[in-house]
């Protein structure tokens, strides 16, 4: 690599700073997609929160890099180009802030992470062209078109230091409702009609979204109670109605605002079919054979858990979990099991289908 830079005085730190930049950067482009990208995280979920400490450990070795320029006093004579500076300075501020807004998840309003999440990863994308261009015009001795952001000035601390608080400053940006404006998949999106939610995922673990047909629908009740009993839609939103607006969570860093769920609480299910004393912990099925939650009686007791068949005031689209989902809003989404079919009083809490896999039982956040 040392040949790629002028001889002098500086090589070992020209050196030094683009390997500990590739290195950092890399890891951070290959967890954070592997965090990112569905395929990858349910092939690699054993391992996620793994990744997550290794992602997050790499951010802070790649935003402290950032400042290496500011604490290094470099020669006046030693003339930079500027964009190849301004770039990673300023967008990397800007990923960094948006990252430690996901990181840190309790510390922030959903409202900003909601924005952030989008911004980390189209920002980080953004840098990485970059590099790839940087590497490229490099590596092949092209020259730079002489522009105004091309041009080569002295190295100057206050002018580092201008571009990372700028970077900052579109990184909080960035994090405002009003960058959701700029970002794609509100665009693309199907559903566009304004107060309408869309997820980022509608996720699934089977090939397909189960097709429930209403007319056969039956919720069944079961297990420690003294009565069983199966119940259809009807039936269900017969019960007396429960409506909140909260936000949702998902483990993989994509996080909803005030999402309007309307449904019957689980005190509902209980006077129903009055679970013995035995009965501790519930397991939710899904229609789809093989997704399964399980929350203990207290947890499912609490006033915000939901069996919801109405979003936005709409009934559940069928990847939303039609008819009938569970909404556990202080738990990450995938205790909020979709498409649920059944429900049965335990003894014992039996492991969900990504618990088994390696997310915690207690997914509070
Ligand atoms: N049956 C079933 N329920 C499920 C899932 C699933 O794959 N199958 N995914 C869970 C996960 S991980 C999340 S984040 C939420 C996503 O809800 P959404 O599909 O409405 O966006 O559903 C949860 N419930
Ligand atoms: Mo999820």
């Amino acid at each position: 690599m040392k040949k790629w830079f002028p001889h002098g005085k500086w090589t070992k730190y020209y050196v030094w700073l683009h390997h500990y930049s590739i290195v950092s950067f890399l890891v951070l482009m290959v967890t954070g997609l592997a965090l990112y990208i569905p395929f990858f995280h349910v092939r690699l979920i054993r391992y996620l929160f793994f990744l997550y400490d290794v992602h997050i450990f790499f951010g802070i070795v790649f935003f402290l890099s950032l400042f290496s320029p500011i604490v290094k006093k470099l020669p006046k004579v030693n003339r930079i180009r500027k964009v190849d500076w301004f770039m990673p300075i300023f967008f990397g501020t800007a990923i960094v802030l948006t990252g430690f807004s996901l990181w840190k998840v309790n510390w922030f309003p959903a409202s900003i992470r909601e924005a952030a999440f989008a911004w980390h990863g189209n920002l980080s994308y953004l840098l990485g062209i970059w590099f790839i261009l940087h590497g490229f015009f490099k590596a092949t001795g092209t020259q730079y078109p002489q522009t105004h952001v091309t041009k080569k000035m002295d190295s100057e601390r206050r002018q580092f230091l201008r571009w990372g608080v700028s970077g900052l400053v579109i990184g909080a940006i960035s994090m405002t409702p009003f960058s959701k404006l700029f970002t794609t998949r509100e665009k693309l999106s199907t559903d566009s009609r304004p107060g309408i939610h869309v997820f980022p995922e509608y996720f699934t673990v089977t090939d397909n979204y189960p097709k429930v047909s209403l007319n056969k629908y039956q919720l069944k009740i079961d297990g420690l109670v003294t009565t069983k009993k199966s119940i259809t839609l009807d039936q269900l939103t017969s019960l007396p109605v429960t409506k909140q607006i909260k936000n949702f969570q998902c483990v993989t860093g994509w996080t909803v605002t005030d999402v309007e769920w309307e449904g019957i609480h689980i005190r509902e299910l209980v006077s129903l079919v009055k679970p013995t004393s035995e009965a501790l912990f519930i397991t939710f099925y899904s229609a789809d054979g093989v997704y399964t939650e399980s929350l203990s009686l207290k947890e499912a007791m609490e006033s915000d858990v939901l069996l919801a068949y109405k979003m936005d005031n709409q009934p559940l689209r069928v990847e939303q979990g039609f008819p009938l989902r569970l909404v556990v809003p202080k738990m990450y989404g995938y205790k909020s099991i979709k498409w649920v079919n059944r429900v049965e009083f335990a003894s014992t809490r039996i492991q969900g289908y990504w618990e088994q896999r390696g997310y915690p039982a207690e997914a509070t956040f």
